[in-house]
């Protein structure tokens, strides 16, 4: 039985006051669009059928490492934050699974945990394991770092975790471990550079022969934070040559704010897929670093012209393309339900445009090496406003036409500020 937290009602009359207007949205960019031979109906159907994972921390103020100031009626525990990603999704429908966080989500039934989560409408995501920070009870502490620690201990307590984390999703459902580990130094000469790396593909690859057959371990580089010196997996490079030596169930995760300034993410993706080797997504936006902010806040053609790589891809899959996306984020000043809902908008957004790039001219542009029309075919998609194509797609799946109108409507958050225990204080986590 399901049990969706936003009255029905209230979504479907608020639906009723937009009909109007979105049919004649639709009806005019359908019309636009059929002067370019493309099919609005089969562009709103692919993008009803794309999907993107929340994280379950996601639910909850994330701070910063300086501060964190809660929200009344935030989550406080896997429970409360399955609930907000159930309205996220409701609204949505783009949102359909959670990638859970160990062990931050720990709970002692996780069959229990699965079936609370399908009665909401969800389904688990990648795992993703923590081996960054140090838990209350834990024998051995990751200062020296976790799977290429020095100390063989501390190195045989993170593959343990990882181990569980495994076992843990099995129960969930899940088929991905995503592994980050922020292993790295401060200084010059604090760790050899190729032994902690030899460290790590060995830890690794204890992780890796305990993966199921379905199962896949996705890499996540990152240049630096918390190590600002060096970093064991720091970029895309690392990355790839460790999933290669790892075996075929290894994939690279790209997490957008992982990179150097500049850096060429749409180019990463297509390297990374070239090699088969691509295995999933973060998404979230960022002007300095791994700042974590909403997708598409900043930068919003750099998230188009990934996703154009990203469905270049889909038209030539190469071994086993089956890219595991989420929004990974972290939500500061706004309440993250909002932010997500937002956030899942401008993604599958750029998902609807890179749908509409004509692909024939785009490359017989790039053939004649005609750059100017090349160019012209990303920007012809990039120019269309697709929101009618997204509000259509969430109406027929039962979602709102206007989610955040909805969403405050609903008055969740107030109504959980008086039933959830208020968060404490601290400070905030990546
Ligand atoms: C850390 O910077 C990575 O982006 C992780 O994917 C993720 O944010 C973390 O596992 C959650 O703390
Ligand atoms: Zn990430
Ligand atoms: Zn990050
Ligand atoms: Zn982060």
């Amino acid at each position: 039985m399901s049990r969706l937290p936003i009255s029905d009602e209230l979504i479907a009359e608020a639906n009723a006051r937009a009909a109007d207007a979105l049919e004649d949205d639709y009806a005019s960019l359908g019309r636009k669009l059929e002067r370019s031979g493309i099919a609005i109906d089969a562009i709103k159907d692919k993008v009803a059928a794309f999907s993107v994972a929340v994280p379950s921390w996601g639910a909850g103020r994330g701070g910063t490492r300086f501060a964190k100031f809660p929200i009344a009626g935030e989550p406080t525990n896997i429970h409360e934050k399955l609930e907000d990603c159930a309205v996220i999704n409701q609204l949505s429908r783009l949102t359909p699974r959670v990638s859970p966080h160990f062990p931050w989500d720990k709970v002692s039934d996780y069959k229990a945990l699965r079936e609370e989560a399908a009665s909401l409408g969800l389904g688990f995501d990648a795992v993703n394991s923590n081996t960054f920070q140090d838990q209350k009870d834990q024998a051995h502490t990751y200062a020296t770092g976790s799977l290429s620690s020095t100390i063989e201990a501390t190195r045989q307590q993170a593959v343990e975790h990882n181990i569980e984390c495994i076992e843990i999703g099995r129960q969930l459902g899940s088929t991905d471990l995503t592994v980050w580990v922020g292993d790295g130094t401060n200084f010059p000469g604090q760790q050899d550079l190729g032994r902690s790396l030899d460290r790590y593909l060995d830890a690794a690859a204890q992780v890796y022969a305990a993966l199921p057959d379905d199962w896949r371990m996705l890499l996540e580089h990152k240049m630096f934070e918390p190590a600002f010196y060096s970093t064991v997996i720091s970029d895309w490079g690392s990355s790839i040559l460790a999933a290669q030596e790892l075996g075929p169930k290894a994939k690279c995760l790209v997490d957008l704010g992982h990179h150097a300034p500049n850096v060429n993410i749409e180019q990463i993706v297509a390297r990374l897929h070239r090699f088969g080797k691509l295995g999933g997504f973060h998404f979230n936006d960022s002007k300095y670093g791994d700042d974590d902010l909403d997708s598409g806040s900043i930068n919003p053609h750099q998230l188009f012209l990934v996703f154009n790589e990203l469905v270049e891809a889909e038209l030539a899959p190469r071994d086993g393309f089956k890219p595991s996306y989420m929004i990974d984020q972290s939500h500061n000043v706004t309440d993250p339900i909002e932010s997500m809902l937002s956030s899942a908008e401008a993604i599958g957004s750029c998902y609807a445009k890179a749908l509409l790039v004509d692909r024939e001219a785009l490359h017989l542009s790039q053939e004649a090496n005609d750059t100017m029309m090349a160019f012209q075919a990303l920007r012809r998609a990039y120019n269309v406003d697709v929101s009618p194509i997204l509000a259509k797609a969430r109406v027929e799946a039962g979602g709102a036409a206007d989610v955040l109108g909805v969403y405050r409507e609903s008055r969740w958050r107030d109504r959980k500020a008086q039933e959830r225990k208020a968060v404490g204080l601290g400070a905030g986590i990546v």
